[in-house]
């Protein structure tokens, strides 16, 4: 009788500790990926650098007209006003992209893929290189 009672008191308190421990959750972005926010006639940042197999979403925030992400030689993205896009980079290099609508007034950006394996934190290094492509636009 008595033993039981303290069997179940101690497997009551057993599962508060574990509920009361947050663990290791994953707070910081999971591993390298990022988020380019798309509003009217710019991309921020413009530059962005991730290890390789990791993800960009272009979010769409406060814009009152359509916008795209289009890359040469891969499917752009919608003509959108809100929403987001994805795209996981399967290799390493400097890919630059374009609104297609605001192209000229400056609404470009550039994901510069590092060869890392990502999982390491080292990454980082090279993410220079990224805007040379002369922004007209300030
Ligand atoms: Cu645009």
């Amino acid at each position: 009788m008595r033993s039981r009672f303290l069997l179940v008191i101690g497997a009551v308190l057993a599962i508060v500790g574990c509920s009361g421990d947050n663990g290791p959750t994953d707070t910081g972005n999971s591993g390298g990926n990022a988020t380019v926010t798309v509003s009217d006639h710019v991309f921020t940042p413009s530059t962005v650098s991730i290890p390789v197999n990791n993800t960009v979403t272009w979010q769409w925030t406060s814009a009152t007209v359509e916008h795209n992400v289009t890359f040469q030689g891969m499917p752009p993205s919608p003509n959108q006003i809100d929403g987001s896009f994805a795209r996981t980079f399967t290799a390493a290099g400097t890919f630059p992209y374009v609104c297609t609508f605001h192209a000229a007034q400056g609404m470009t950006g550039t994901i510069t893929v590092t060869a890392g394996t990502g999982g390491g934190g080292t990454g980082g290094g090279g993410d220079t290189g990224g805007g040379g492509g002369g922004d007209p636009y300030p």
